[in-house]
């Protein structure tokens, strides 16, 4: 058995967890927030059999995109103000980010 770990845009959420239901692929979403970004994205955990690893791979690519996000870098630490001008930059974020464990034991009681 393996756990999946898969942070996913706040916008392709509802779709990858219709998805996974739709499939009987049993999942845990959590509210998540991105280090760089500072902003909310959605963590699912799937405890999958190693025989259904690669389905949820394909539920994950099929429901999830890639978009770019404009963000205004905060500004250096330590940086005269008024010297300081944040441009925008553009930075492409998502599809998913997928991380794959074996799982030692599971158990539900
Ligand atoms: P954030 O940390 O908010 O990152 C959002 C996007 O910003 C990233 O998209 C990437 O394009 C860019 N980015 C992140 N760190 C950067 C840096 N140090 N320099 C330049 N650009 C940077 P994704 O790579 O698709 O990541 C989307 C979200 O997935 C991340 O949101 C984070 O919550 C999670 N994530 C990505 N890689 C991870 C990792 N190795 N470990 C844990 N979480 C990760």
């Amino acid at each position: 058995m393996k756990m999946m770990i898969a942070i996913v845009q706040d916008k392709d959420s509802p779709r990858l967890a219709h998805n996974l239901v739709k499939a009987g692929v049993r999942a845990t979403k959590l509210a998540s927030t991105g280090g760089f970004l500072h902003a909310g994205n959605t963590t699912f955990i799937i405890g999958a059999e190693n025989e259904k690893v690669e389905d949820v791979k394909e539920i994950i690519r099929n429901s999830c995109r890639s978009r770019e996000q404009v963000v205004t870098p905060m500004s250096p630490m330590g940086s005269q103000l008024e010297s300081y001008i944040p441009y925008p930059v553009s930075v492409q974020v998502g599809g998913a980010t997928l991380f794959i464990l074996d799982i030692e034991e599971f158990a539900q009681f």
